[in-house]
């Protein structure tokens, strides 16, 4: 499985930095995001290191959309949200500050608005 030995979340996947993780299955993992925009903010993450959507292969795509839809509903829920987001950069020039693809999920009630 691919693996960045300086990656943040590498180092989360391996136990290396702490996290609060809410789910992990065999090529996935989700954690609370560390700067939230909204209660509950979660990041779904594949477990195999790849930088961007564009470098992603379909079958680890797959399980990250799978764990996301999974997920989606249950955290919002649990937070008293209404609705989610689901957010996802990729390059400096869109916001992306973390190099290994992962998918925001983020709860939201309603007249709650975030910046992109
Ligand atoms: P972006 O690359 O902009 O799509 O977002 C990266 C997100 O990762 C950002 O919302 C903050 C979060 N983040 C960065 N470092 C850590 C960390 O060490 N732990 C956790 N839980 N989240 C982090």
């Amino acid at each position: 499985m691919a693996h960045d030995p300086n990656c943040i979340f590498c180092k989360i996947i391996r136990g290396e930095l702490p996290a609060v993780k809410i789910f992990e299955d065999a090529a996935t993992l989700a954690f609370l995001d560390i700067f939230p925009n909204t209660r509950g903010h979660s990041l779904v993450i594949p477990k195999d290191h790849h930088e961007n959507l564009l470098a992603m292969p379909d079958e680890s795509l797959l399980a990250v959309q799978r764990t996301t839809r999974r997920l989606a509903g249950v955290v919002t829920e649990i937070v008293g949200g209404e609705g989610f987001q689901i957010r996802q950069f990729n390059g400096t020039a869109a916001g992306q500050t973390v190099f290994h693809y992962h998918v925001h999920i983020v709860p939201m009630r309603a007249g709650e608005r975030i910046g992109m």
